[in-house]
């Protein structure tokens, strides 16, 4: 497998954010930016190609790549993100996607982020979140059922994104907080649970058959770890001020042909 992720750089306006479940605090634009070159760097060191697209100034939250697209083997779904301030994030997205993927599209009135749907094989969720509709989720159904996926949704409780809640490991395991979302709802098969003083641990990339962690959840790690799975730790402390996590700052595709 030959993996490329696609990013794109922190603005500088990183500060004036979308907020829904954390109070604003000051975030250091260095920092962050730093902290994502870490990041970019270990995808490298996972044998990625980075490829960072154009920087978006005038969306605080374009660094937050994965809620603009859902890129699957036989296409890529550009999606209408929930909040207003996102949409203008879209086309350069789907312009680069072009190179790789068909492209299909979520068309207006419906929402649906990327943030939002966690894939498995060939069965997919969609968080019915804040930003992503059940509207949505039928709208991606409809698109996605031709390549034989089957796309369900899941109620989330208490935080932003589906994935925020609960990420897929390298085979097909889950990871979940279950303050946030029920592990009936996938019919997952022993499903892992973060530690219970680490709420906020659900999100992890997996890469390959490597896991990459937040440095901010040693415990959850430490779980993974005890299961047999192979981590690399990343400290995304500043962009998770903005609520984002270690799947929002890529979109993973594989370039193998
Ligand atoms: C937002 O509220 O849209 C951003 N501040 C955070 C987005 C994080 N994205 C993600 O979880 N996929």
């Amino acid at each position: 497998m030959s993996l490329l992720a696609l990013t794109r750089p922190v603005p500088p306006t990183i500060t004036e954010c979308e907020l829904t479940h954390l109070a604003r605090e000051p975030i250091s634009f260095t920092k962050a930016a730093d902290q994502h070159e870490a990041y970019e760097n270990a995808l490298r060191s996972l044998g990625c190609a980075v490829k960072r697209l154009a920087g978006a100034p005038d969306h605080p939250d374009s660094v937050f790549i994965e809620d603009t697209a859902v890129v699957l083997d036989e296409c890529a779904v550009i999606t209408r993100p929930g909040a207003q301030s996102r949409r203008g994030e879209i086309e350069i997205v789907a312009q680069s996607l072009d190179a790789y993927r068909p492209v299909l599209r979520i068309g207006a009135p419906d929402t649906l982020d990327g943030g939002d749907v966690l894939r498995v094989g060939r069965r997919l969720w969609v968080g019915l979140s804040t930003r992503s509709t059940s509207a949505g989720a039928k709208q991606l159904g409809t698109l996605l059922k031709r390549f034989g996926y089957r796309v369900d949704t899941a109620v989330v409780r208490d935080c932003l994104h589906l994935k925020t809640a609960v990420s897929a490991l390298p085979d097909g395991r889950l990871l979940l907080s279950p303050r946030m979302v029920d592990a009936w709802a996938f019919d997952a098969q022993s499903p892992i649970e973060v530690d219970p003083s680490e709420p906020f641990a659900g999100n992890v990339l997996s890469v390959g058959d490597t896991v990459l962690c937040p440095a901010s959840a040693p415990r959850t790690r430490a779980r993974l770890e005890a299961q047999g799975y192979k981590t690399v730790v990343v400290d995304a402390s500043e962009l998770a001020k903005a609520e984002g996590g270690l799947t929002c700052c890529s979109l993973l595709l594989d370039v193998s042909g």
